[in-house]
């Protein structure tokens, strides 16, 4: 390990004594403030000149953190499948002579302000990729696959080199969570669907996705000391269908997934209400007083826990210890919206007890903003979905607030009335609509500090494979991405519809089923 350190290092200081030998290659301009980046970084300086990349470019990184070499490993794996190179990561030893170089370098600079910020500095030769973690290289890392071009220029030599634009990049996050969730109880989405919509936010720099794993309709995430959650509760879905169930090797392995992409998953066991598939399993958690039994149907509110019964929270504690022992990142979704059958201070009395164990758990409570009328911890993180009143008083309680205005950030809200998916209670919600709003100052009373991010639900009353999810949630989740991620004097959207409609080559190549909106005149 020792010998190819000293190696590497040893590449990279002669570099620049191999660059004086090498054939100078005279690129023609190229302006990287006109590249169409999402979300937007935070300040672009062309140099117009370019790197050449090639399929003789070295990827080198910091050795002492192998994060950083997973981020190079994958930017390779990545640029080979798009342009069909074998480009391996700090693999020296075979090149004496190195033109073009991508470093990809731990630094401790002060500038890199937050955990994910980055920079990026482009020259003729070398792109230096720096960042204080691996998450913020692999930010770094999206960016450089957004400024691959499609084309190939091979006038100025004898083999295809695709240009980047020259400059720098200073890059960090508006706020530090930016999700999307998925509802998998209303419809089940198997791995291979949820691992294709990750791979898609992972290119636009999301960093969470909230699975909503249990509803009325369906228990998805196997409870190895509650097996009929799935065995009988996994069964069913919305409109009859086979319903299906994450064992929990499968739930490691998204989980496992989402983390090389640097994205957590928040899971999410919706409660005291939504959960008569969890009753049907398990006829004693009901607080309904009525028989209980599956349910297809996309009504909401009628199901209750019951919320004075002990046993209810033994079993709450196995669920949520299991499902927390499986999750490295810090949240624990625990619910609380739509309790219309739950008498109030049976919700209250709920709400706080169900907070405690997840606490216990070590994991921070994430709950729907409802879960404010109980007096929550300040570590509790309340989800505004709705009327704002609940979340002001959670922010002026202390808890950050995670923004998913129904309004604005419903990822299953119709785009229009012609919409094929989706719903319309809250709002039509058109591509401008969904884009043109501040999440910093969206509630006056409650000061950004306070908002932990925003994230965009998709909820799946009406779809139920990938390309229903991908018609709702593209080319909305684009635009939610920039708002996460862009600083509000760089978000316009003349500017970001044009670069929306760049974006074609790549939803292509990903064959992503994405709504063509006519506001979008989208590149052919
Ligand atoms: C409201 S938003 C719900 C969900 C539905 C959704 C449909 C929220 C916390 N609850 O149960 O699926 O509307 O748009």
């Amino acid at each position: 390990m020792l010998s190819r350190a000293v190696l590497i290092f040893a590449v990279v200081i002669s570099l620049a004594a191999c660059q004086s030998k090498k054939k100078e290659i005279n690129f023609p301009k190229t302006d990287l403030s006109t590249v169409a980046l999402i979300p937007k970084p935070v300040k672009t300086v062309a140099t117009n000149s370019a790197f050449g990349l090639d399929s003789n470019t070295v990827i080198l990184t910091t050795l002492t953190d192998s994060e950083f070499e997973k981020a190079g490993r994958f930017l390779a794996e990545k640029v080979n499948a798009k342009l069909g190179f074998d480009l391996k990561v700090n693999n020296a030893s075979d090149k004496d002579e190195i033109d073009r170089v991508i470093y990809i370098n731990q630094s401790d600079s002060v500038d890199l302000k937050t955990p994910e910020s980055y920079q990026l500095y482009i020259k003729k030769d070398s792109i230096y990729l720096n960042a204080k973690t691996a998450a913020g290289a692999f930010r770094g890392v999206q960016t450089l696959r957004q400024l691959i071009p499609e084309q190939s220029n091979d006038t100025l030599t004898d083999h295809p080199l695709w240009l980047i634009p020259s400059g720098k990049i200073y890059d960090e996050p508006l706020f530090e969570y930016r999700g999307a969730m998925l509802d998998v109880a209303r419809h089940f989405f198997t791995v291979d669907e949820v691992k294709k919509f990750i791979d898609i936010l992972a290119y636009y720099k999301y960093n969470a996705l909230h699975l909503h794993l249990t509803d009325d309709q369906g228990w998805r995430l196997e409870i190895k000391s509650w097996p009929k959650l799935t065995e009988v509760g996994g069964k069913t879905e919305v409109g009859g269908g086979e319903g299906g169930f994450y064992t929990q090797e499968d739930y490691k392995d998204l989980v496992q997934y989402a983390a090389d992409r640097h994205i957590i998953i928040v899971p999410e066991v919706d409660m005291p209400g939504h959960t008569n598939a969890a009753s049907v399993s398990y006829p004693f958690l009901n607080g309904n007083g009525k028989k209980v039994a599956p349910y297809t149907g996309t009504q909401v509110g009628f199901s209750t826990f019951d919320a004075q019964k002990d046993t209810v929270y033994a079993f709450l504690d196995d669920v949520i210890r299991e499902i927390s022992e499986l999750s490295p990142g810090p949240y624990f979704h625990i619910g609380g919206d739509e309790s219309h059958v739950t008498k109030k201070k049976d919700y209250l009395y709920f709400v706080e007890k169900v907070e405690k164990i997840v606490r216990k758990h070590g994991k921070r409570a994430m709950g729907w903003n409802e879960i404010a009328q109980a007096k929550i911890d300040s570590s509790t993180v309340a989800q505004l979905w709705n009327e704002p009143h609940n979340a002001i008083k959670a922010a002026e309680g202390g808890s950050k607030i995670l923004l998913s205005p129904a309004k604005k950030a419903y990822l299953d809200m119709q785009y229009d009335s012609l919409s094929k998916y989706g719903l319309h209670w809250a709002a039509y919600i058109p591509v401008d609509t969904a884009y043109n709003w501040s999440p910093e100052t969206y509630v006056p009373e409650i000061p950004k500090e306070q908002i932990l991010g925003i994230e965009a639900p998709l909820w799946s009353e009406t779809i139920s494979n990938s390309a229903e999810l991908e018609y709702l949630a593209f080319p909305r989740a684009i635009g939610y991405a920039e708002l996460g991620w862009s600083q509000p004097e760089n978000r316009n959207w003349e500017d970001y519809k044009l670069r929306l409609a760049q974006q074609v080559p790549y939803l292509n190549t990903m064959n992503v089923n994405f709504y063509p909106s006519k506001l979008i005149d989208w590149e052919k």
